[in-house]
């Protein structure tokens, strides 16, 4: 599915995309699944703005925002379970995390028409910090993204300057990193978008009358230890590929 050119790619730039990596009904089974996680979610109450809050775009404009997102998609429903193991999936991140891959946690993310959700830009790190940095994002693309419907930019290198302090918050001054010091990583439906953790990245407001429906596995290698108790999920350690040769010393 990907060569040394392109892992050599990933090495230097901390980004991949990977073209066509879930055929047509295949992507038309996740967005179903997504379709129906948001029906229940509005059943149970549970139909929250999750929208970045913060001063990275004017308050005005961010009261308009909207974005639908939730965790832990797996266990929701089989089609993230088959689509988190998927054999492409397998070889792809055996060759960019090695031959021992764990998956961290998921997430949907739902950008609707006119006003879906910006995210200021930032590193993955602060959110879940590990001691060697094998972590990556498998942003999987149930639409086709471009700069209008807020694909998601990433700064090429930017892994390479290691954790930076996010100040308090989660994100990156708008003002040092505004979303345009990002490439933009327009992609299809189908294909999936590979970053690093460490990789700066962010992503502008859905400002067409097009849906951006993404979800996002989190992957590392089960060896790369957390460096804080944080963002510990329901059901977190999944086998992908591999072994976990560290199981039985974990309390
Ligand atoms: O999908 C996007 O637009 C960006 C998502 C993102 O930056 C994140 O979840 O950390």
């Amino acid at each position: 599915m990907i060569q040394s050119q392109d892992v050599e790619f990933y090495k230097e730039n901390g980004y991949l995309l990977v073209k066509g990596v879930f055929n047509p009904e295949e992507v038309a089974e996740m967005r179903t699944a997504v379709e129906q996680i948001l029906k229940r979610a509005v059943q149970a109450n549970k139909d929250v703005n999750h929208t970045w809050q913060g001063d990275y775009i004017p308050e005005e404009e961010l009261k308009q925002l909207d974005l639908k997102g939730f965790h832990d998609v797996h266990y929701h429903d089989a089609a993230f379970t088959k689509a988190v193991a998927h054999p492409k999936m397998v070889a792809i991140l055996s060759k960019l995390i090695g031959p021992n891959v764990q998956l961290h946690h998921s997430k949907m993310l739902v950008k609707p028409p006119e006003n879906g959700a910006a995210f200021p830009m930032h590193q993955d790190h602060p959110y879940f910090p590990h001691e060697s940095h094998s972590m990556l994002a498998a942003s999987v693309h149930l639409d086709d993204a471009d700069e209008r419907n807020g694909c998601i930019h990433v700064i090429p290198g930017s892994h390479k300057q290691g954790p930076i302090e996010h100040e308090g918050s989660y994100y990156l001054s708008s003002e040092d990193y505004p979303i345009d010091s990002g490439v933009a990583c327009p992609a299809e439906a189908g294909d999936v978008l590979i970053f690093n953790y460490l990789t700066i990245h962010g992503s502008k407001p859905n400002r067409s009358e097009r849906t951006r429906r993404n979800v996002l596995f989190q992957y590392r290698d089960p060896e790369d230890l957390p460096t804080k108790n944080v963002h510990v999920n329901w059901g977190q350690g999944l086998m992908i590929a591999g072994a976990n040769v560290r199981k039985f010393m974990e309390s």
